[in-house]
């Protein structure tokens, strides 16, 4: 028998991958560095299916079917490297290497400029939904040449999440490096959502007065509104789970500073070579850099708080429930608001890199198997669908009038966050973007003014074409530039 698909890197995600596969039907080739990885698995999974152990890289290809299907699950950065080399070596033309792990895109650009002058077929799929995903059905985001998904799409399809309609959770996202930007930017999102989860956290705590426990209780019931998201399920899970060894609230015994493994900031660094506005994702990714920075922290610590703040007294319930809806207004109004430049972001990527990406698309196979997963993705499929060049989300009719509803209380909420002392860049940087975008007049045109008064920029006029400078240092009249 011959594996339709092989698997190599065998660490959690390539191991619930291949497992995966073997539970759909799939013959699936096995190979691992260290053979170790490869014997457990098939010592402890080898009942769930087909699988096919290879101790040599030369047996892992002489499993496979043609065209082969070499799926790499290591390391990211010279790991991958490396094995893409090595199998590139054994491969013939018209085989496809899968890298499914955490790849930069412009490595996934390089890599398959290379590949595609040896024959190869190579795909950079981003994989989302982490290790339980992998296993049940992550989302699948493969970019690379078109033909490469005729044979691997209906694999990947049966593998994938499922999305309420039906629909898996994977689509050929678009050439080269595609999957693993439409990946980056999925992740760069998630950063937004958990902060701005945060903030509301602690607002509710700090502001309301809530316990973690009562937090819990919003957050479960906000999960059943508009709201409803995986990232909200598993916070009320977090704020319930009390501590075993101090009986407190676990949240309270956890160190405040947050780690990152770095798609976050990629995606920044992304945005800001594009020039695309993607401050709620820069700020999230600002934030736990900040919290992780205990010098700072500690040379601010003893610098005053507002002087209305009670010391974390408790409000009325009626107020509190008021508040607390609040909160909720803020945090959907925040999340439309950074869902909008993350698609701002794939859209100016496809332009740059030539994707054609389908904006509406994306929005649908991120509908489960993600981190993000949430029903808020099939409107954004929707608004895209409606109108493939809606140029901002903000500007969907639908998503217009909810920030239109919510925006009186997003003030409140970033008003009372201000008065509080509590921080909130998340929802406040929202709040700024929504009315700078809205604003008839920006104090750009001051700006203006400024550059070109130290720097002779020129600058536009509002009444009549053309560039012109103004002779700030002699008599001030206008000239043409
Ligand atoms: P790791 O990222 O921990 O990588 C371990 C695997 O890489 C092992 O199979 C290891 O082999 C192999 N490896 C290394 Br390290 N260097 C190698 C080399 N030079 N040659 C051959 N093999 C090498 O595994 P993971 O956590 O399963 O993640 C796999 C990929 O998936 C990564 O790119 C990661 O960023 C990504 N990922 C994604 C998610 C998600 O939610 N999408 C979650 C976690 C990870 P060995 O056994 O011989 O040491």
């Amino acid at each position: 028998r011959k594996a339709q698909i092989g698997v190599t890197g065998l660490a959690v995600m390539g191991r619930n991958l291949a497992r995966n596969f073997a539970r759909n039907g799939y013959t699936v080739a096995v190979h691992n560095r260290t053979y170790g990885r490869t014997r457990e698995l098939v010592e402890q999974f080898g009942g769930e299916g087909d699988f096919v152990p290879a101790a040599s890289s030369e047996e892992f290809v002489a499993a496979l079917e043609r065209p082969r299907r070499v799926l790499v699950m290591v390391k990211a950065g010279a790991p991958t490297d490396a094995v893409i080399e090595e199998f590139a070596a054994l491969l013939e033309p018209g085989d496809v290497i899968i890298d499914g792990g955490n790849a930069h895109f412009e490595d996934t650009r390089r890599r398959e400029a290379a590949l595609r002058e040896r024959g190869l077929h190579f795909v950079g799929a981003g994989v989302s939904g982490g290790e339980e995903g992998a296993l049940h059905g992550p989302s699948i985001m493969p970019g690379g040449p078109p033909e490469s998904y005729e044979s691997l799409g209906p694999m990947l399809e049966r593998i994938a999440a499922r999305a309420p309609d039906g629909t898996p959770c994977t689509a050929h996202v678009g050439p080269d490096g595609a999957g693993h930007f439409v990946k980056m930017v999925h992740n760069g999102i998630e950063y937004a959502d958990m902060q701005l989860i945060a903030e509301a956290y602690q607002l509710l705590r700090d502001v309301a007065g809530y316990s973690p426990a009562e937090i819990a209780d919003i957050f479960g019931r906000w999960n059943e509104g508009r709201l409803e998201s995986y990232l909200i399920e598993i916070t009320a899970e977090v704020l319930r789970h009390t501590d075993a060894a101090t009986g407190r609230p676990f949240v309270d015994v956890v160190a405040d500073r947050a780690e990152q493994k770095g798609t976050g900031r990629w995606t920044v660094q992304t945005a800001l070579g594009l020039g695309t506005p993607v401050p709620g994702i820069a700020e999230a990714v600002f934030a736990r850099s900040l919290s992780g920075h205990a010098e700072l922290r500690a040379a601010a610590a003893a610098l005053p708080g507002p002087q209305t703040r009670d010391g974390g007294g408790r409000m009325a319930p009626d107020e509190a429930a008021a508040f607390a809806e609040r909160v909720e207004r803020s945090l959907y109004a925040s999340k439309i608001i950074s869902y909008a430049q993350g698609w701002d972001m794939m859209r100016a990527g496809s332009e740059e890199y030539g994707w054609h990406l389908d904006l509406s698309a994306t929005a649908a196979i991120w509908r489960a198997g993600c981190i993000i997963r949430a029903g808020f993705l099939d409107r954004i499929r929707g608004a895209f669908t409606n109108d493939p060049w809606l140029p901002s989300l903000l500007a969907d009719p639908a998503f217009a009038k909810e920030l239109g509803e919510a925006q009186q209380a997003w003030r409140d909420v970033v008003a009372a966050a201000a008065a509080g002392g509590v921080p909130a860049p998340g929802m406040a940087g929202a709040l700024a973007y929504y009315d700078a975008l809205r604003s008839d007049r920006l104090p750009a045109a001051l700006l203006q003014g400024q550059r070109d008064f130290f720097g002779a920029h020129t600058y536009q006029r509002t009444d009549r074409e053309g560039t012109f400078h103004t002779l700030w240092a002699e008599d001030r009249s206008e000239v043409r530039a």
